[in-house]
């Protein structure tokens, strides 16, 4: 059995398959790819995933993508390797269904939204200090049209309305999830699951130093104190040890928990 995993920083979608990889133990390859050199987008990587994104799963050969995917793969594939305190799924389907339930929250109300506020701040001075002529040059290569459209606008910059309807979306789901906190002890119930990890890699973790403005500390003690048994457990540390090779500068986005 192999196993390789073509992942960035330790953030995000790259943070998001990582966690259940080290909470299960299992002996992988890590694979780094270097988004500041764009190589998600080169021949090589696109061969691997044609829609040139990481992370990427690579089982014997066989490619699964896409975090959501990658994580419930992982549960099927490895049923047995699992935390001390449980599994990563659960096993009932009430559990298995409330998992699910938060975890199409975060990948269609959360994670976009986050990600627009990472972008720009970070993705928007990448993009702009690169040469007209050479960035048209590296969009002709982005295979997915949305992400090619989200590249020229983190280069444009990102309209200060969609930027407030993010953060609005932001402020709900913080709310949300603080309110879910006050009747079980993790999102999906009473045990650690995959919503747990997908909450904490696109939103949780960065929350409170990326908005100060929401005053998070105040306004979700329950999260705060969920974010820190999270980045407690052994797994997320190591984790969240990976590379990291984002200017300083730069890591408003990624230099939250490490
Ligand atoms: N739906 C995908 C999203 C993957 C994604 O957005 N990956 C980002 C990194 S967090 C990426 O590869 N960005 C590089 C680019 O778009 O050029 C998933 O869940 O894996």
């Amino acid at each position: 059995m192999a196993l390789a995993y073509y992942h960035a920083e330790p953030v995000a979608n790259s943070l998001k398959s990582m966690i259940p990889l080290k909470e299960k133990g299992l002996d992988f390859t890590s694979r780094y790819v270097d988004l500041h050199k764009f190589e998600q987008h080169q021949p090589w990587f696109v061969a691997i995933n044609p829609e040139g994104q990481v992370p990427v799963l690579d089982h014997d050969g066989t490619i699964i993508t896409h975090t959501t995917v990658i994580n419930e793969y992982l549960e099927d594939a490895f049923p047995d390797a699992q935390p001390a305190d449980g599994p990563l799924r659960p096993r009932d389907a009430v559990g298995a269904a409330r998992m699910r339930y938060w975890n199409k929250f975060v990948d269609e109300h959360v994670m976009n939204h986050v990600s627009m506020h990472g972008w720009h701040r970070m993705i928007g001075i990448i993009a702009r200090n690169i040469e007209n002529g050479e960035f048209e040059k590296l969009l002709e290569n982005i295979p997915l049209p949305d992400q090619r459209k989200k590249w020229a606008t983190a280069r444009s910059g990102f309209s200060e309305s969609d930027l407030a309807n993010a953060m609005d979306k932001i402020a709900y789901a913080v709310d949300k999830v603080e309110r879910q906190l006050g009747e079980t002890e993790w999102l999906a119930g009473d045990s650690y699951t995959l919503a747990d990890i997908n909450f904490y890699a696109h939103c949780g973790m960065m929350v409170e130093r990326m908005f100060p403005e929401l005053e998070i500390a105040a306004r979700a003690p329950r999260l705060v104190a969920w974010r820190d048994r999270m980045t407690a457990r052994p797994a997320v540390a190591a984790a969240l040890a990976g590379e990291d090779r984002t200017a300083p500068g730069l890591r408003t986005w990624t230099g939250h928990a490490r």
